[in-house]
């Protein structure tokens, strides 16, 4: 057996290749997709680290062709992230939750067989007060035919994405991403600038007792989540309750919590919002890819978050995942049958 001290330091690059390699039919292109992403998310991580410099070295990389505005953390996440990926060959467009339509690939480069959606920099009313941020990605191969990719590349339901990831930047920053074998986390180590592998085949626990969701909204929450809620917070030795509440309002902080300590993760649709706040394509898909192949489940009160077709770019979903027992009784609480 490896021990801390003997393992082989395994980056993700290293990791990607050998991935690829496995599969006879590959032909790399993947592969560079993700090598891509990993550039992308070191820039971001580079300014979302000096965020809370800005006012006081008065500059940053951050500046406008002027030269004299700093831009706002996330516009700066989602043009970094559209640059590291627009030439690389391997998409034929991409989606952002910054942008109201389809970005296309400029006409000067090659056009590939992926499409990437992300949500360049999640939680973002967090970064002032220096709390975890993240990016989200999801990864489709293009449907259609000819030179640009359009909508109907992009709005494919979550169980054909082809990869899905996201990056946390927290005290640490992790690189967690599954090609549909698996779920593998890596550590940044800024003094390389390489992500290392740090969490191989990530399993979330069957059944956790944490419960992460926005409380201050009880009151507009259906009666099926509201007893849901009430029972959790009900103490029972057997069955391990009450539940501690953790709720970071970061999505990315959440999920990544609920993978790896087991619970839920809930935004339920409510009185004001029936769909919820958080969006199917760049929030809830991607996350429920990586929680259903960590062996846990994610909903949307009647059925897996992978099953729902997408309708528009922007779409809002009530979501619900971590855990495969807590999961399956939240939905009981939300069905009635309980
Ligand atoms: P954002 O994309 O504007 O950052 O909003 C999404 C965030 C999620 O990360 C998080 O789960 C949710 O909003 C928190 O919302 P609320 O403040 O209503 O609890
Ligand atoms: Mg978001």
């Amino acid at each position: 057996m490896q021990t801390a001290t003997t393992k082989k330091f395994m980056t993700l690059e290293r990791f990607i290749n050998e991935q690829e390699r496995l599969y006879a039919d590959a032909t790399g292109e993947f592969s560079g997709l993700l090598h891509d992403l990993s550039l992308a998310a070191k820039l971001v991580w580079r300014e979302v680290s000096k965020a809370g410099l800005v006012n006081i070295i008065g500059s940053t990389d951050r500046m406008n062709v002027s030269g004299d505005m700093v831009k706002k953390l996330d516009e700066f996440a989602d043009e970094t992230i559209y640059k590291a990926m627009d030439h690389g060959g391997h998409l034929c467009c991409m989606a952002s939750e910054e942008n109201e339509d389809i970005l296309h690939i400029p006409d000067e480069y090659p056009d590939g067989k992926y499409v990437l959606l992300y949500d360049p920099l999640d939680g973002s009313s967090n970064i002032d007060a220096n709390i975890t941020i993240g990016s989200i990605f999801s990864i489709f191969k293009r449907v259609t035919k000819g030179r640009k990719g359009a909508l109907e590349d992009c709005l494919q339901p979550g169980y054909k994405q082809a990869a899905a990831g996201y990056i946390i930047y927290g005290s640490s920053t992790i690189f967690v991403y599954t090609a549909g074998r698996g779920v593998h986390g890596f550590t940044l180590d800024p003094s390389v600038g390489e992500f290392l592998l740090s969490h191989e085949n990530i399993r979330i626990p069957k059944k956790g007792k944490i419960y992460s969701m926005n409380e201050g909204n009880f009151c507009n929450w259906s009666d099926g989540m509201q007893r849901y809620v009430q029972h959790l917070k009900t103490p029972d030795k057997t069955s391990g309750r009450p539940y501690s509440l953790r709720y970071i309002g970061t999505m990315v902080g959440d999920a990544h919590r609920t993978l790896l300590y087991g619970g839920i993760f809930a935004y339920p649709g409510d009185k004001k919002n029936p769909e919820g706040k958080l969006r199917l394509m760049y929030e809830c898909n991607p996350m429920a890819l990586i929680i259903e192949q960590a062996g846990g489940r994610s909903s949307d009160g009647t059925k897996s978050i992978l099953q729902v077709q997408p309708t528009s770019l922007h779409q809002h979903t009530p979501v619900f995942m971590g855990s495969e027992e807590d999961v399956t009784l939240c939905e009981e609480f939300l069905q009635g049958k309980r």
